[in-house]
């Protein structure tokens, strides 16, 4: 098995197409976007050329290493105000474009593989990662409706996630997600502690040394 091949870094590695469950409600649905993959990335550039990446500011002044654009109705934003969901781009006032067919149907089918009976589809994010481009650990907690759960697909490079518990100082495991790769969380797991570990250096067909992660949220109730 691949397994070994990770044993050392302390990544656990998953079985082929298997979905892996990281907790009650929370799963890994390894290569299930592999078939729309590439017009997944060309929704996605598409996107950034109507909302570009910016690197936000966090509240305590800190530049994030992540590049992030939105589509859908709401947009994730942080500046040294905090953190918060618009309704537009505030650097142009236009609103965010609107979450592709492409995307729509894979988040459907996710949530139901999930168990789950509500697609979470009011937010689209996309976060770019480089080389070194990390995510530190955090609760995705600025939606009102927690109860939906999130859709997470990955593309391109792999990231080593971080997968902890419902506070900071829980235990960590480690998963990688590669290319294609979903992960759904949504009921008791809603508001685990997670984060991705600084990108390595290395180069993938479809996106050459980057890392795209969409993810989609229900935000208010
Ligand atoms: C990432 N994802 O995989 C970062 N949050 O690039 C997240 O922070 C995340 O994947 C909530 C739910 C799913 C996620
Ligand atoms: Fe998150």
């Amino acid at each position: 098995m691949t397994g070994d091949l990770f044993d050392h870094l302390g990544v656990q590695e998953k079985a082929a197409e298997e979905p892996v469950r990281l907790g009650e409600g929370a799963f890994i649905f390894p290569g299930m976007a592999l078939p729309q993959a590439e017009a997944l990335l060309d929704a996605a550039r598409a996107i950034a050329r109507k909302a570009p990446f910016r690197h936000l500011i966090t509240p305590g002044g800190h530049r994030m290493s992540v590049a992030m654009t939105a589509c859908g109705d709401w947009g994730w934003n942080s500046d040294r105000k905090g953190y918060r969901y618009t309704r537009t781009q505030p650097e142009t006032g236009e609103a965010w474009p609107p979450i592709p067919d492409s995307f729509e149907r894979l988040v459907r089918q996710a949530t139901m593989a999930a168990g789950f009976s509500e697609a979470p589809l009011q937010s689209g994010l996309i976060n770019l990662y480089r080389p070194g481009t990390r995510l530190s650990l955090h609760q995705d907690r600025d939606e009102e409706a927690t109860d939906v759960p999130i859709v997470s697909v990955s593309l391109g490079v792999a990231a080593t996630f971080l997968w902890g518990g419902l506070t900071r100082k829980d235990p960590m495991r480690r998963f990688r997600l590669s290319h294609g790769d979903v992960v759904v969380w949504g009921g008791p797991s809603r508001l685990v502690f997670h984060g991705v570990a600084p990108l390595a250096r290395s180069t993938h067909p479809a996106t050459g040394e980057c890392r795209v992660n969409l993810t989609f949220r229900r935000v208010t109730r």
